[in-house]
């Protein structure tokens, strides 16, 4: 008998539902055991309430059995963090960490364009990391990574938002496909933003964007080989625990 699991996975948008055209407020996303569910459904509905992106008024909460079988438990990515005076000079660490992984220069800069300018990018924006062209023909919706957790939220890292950017990360580095991770936060109040890859590890880079923007969002970048639908599936739908430990 495998245990009982199940996902749950918020999104919150102000004005009207995200197909509808609303503003994209928050996500999130979780795994847990039945005891674990009203905890965890309070925890996201808090997370979409009062947050620095605006009011949200369109909240959906979708509670999902996963398959026990499929569990996989992996160890976090390892931490670490640069601090840097300017956004220019974040930008220029995170690009620098970014061509080490064998991200090319056009892919890079195509990235940057996106997270630049998109202000409503639900999920992720996958790129090939050699040509740059995105492959995912989602739009603002993006890929959203879901079904990850910690087995247990201990010791591993201060803030809930870090523990869940560094769950998302490890768990996209986890598949074969992905070359490297770029991410910063589209929430006005906080600039720090990561760059991540199994070789790289875990790469917090402080300021990767200036205080009261709303763009931001996440791109992965893949090898030219990638089988683009197995790969969305393995980032929506396979589920991954986290094993805590010491990381930070
Ligand atoms: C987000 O807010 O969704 C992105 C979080 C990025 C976290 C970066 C960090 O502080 O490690
Ligand atoms: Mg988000
Ligand atoms: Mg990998
Ligand atoms: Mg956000």
């Amino acid at each position: 008998m495998y245990p009982e699991y199940f996902s749950v996975r918020m999104r919150a948008a102000e004005g009207k539902a995200h197909e509808l055209g609303g503003k994209h407020i928050s996500g999130g996303e979780r795994l847990g055991n039945r005891l674990q569910l009203e905890v965890i459904a309070t925890e996201l509905l808090a997370k979409a309430s009062n947050h620095s992106r605006g009011s949200a008024d369109f909240i959906q909460l979708v509670v999902e059995k996963v398959p026990g079988e499929e569990l996989q438990f992996i160890p976090p990515l390892d931490v670490s963090a640069i601090e840097v005076a300017t956004v220019q000079e974040g930008h220029d660490k995170a690009k620098d960490q970014l061509a080490a992984a064998g991200v090319s220069e056009r892919a890079i800069e195509h990235a940057f364009l996106i997270l630049n300018h998109e202000r409503n990018l639900r999920g992720a924006a996958i790129v090939n990391c050699e040509t740059g062209e995105r492959l995912d023909e989602r739009g603002q919706k993006g890929v959203r990574v879901s079904r990850m957790d910690w087995t247990d939220c201990g010791h591993v890292a201060d803030s809930v938002r870090v523990r869940e950017a560094l769950a998302l990360a490890t768990k996209v580095a986890q598949s074969p496909y992905t070359v490297a991770e770029l991410c910063w936060s589209d929430d006005p109040d906080y600039v720090t933003g990561y760059v991540s890859s199994q070789q790289l590890g875990y790469v917090r880079i402080s300021p990767l964007k200036r205080m009261g923007c709303e763009s931001g969002g996440r791109v992965f970048f893949v090898h030219n080989d990638v089988d683009i639908d197995s790969y969305i599936d393995f980032l929506e739908r396979k589920p991954v625990f986290i094993q805590g430990g010491e990381s930070e």
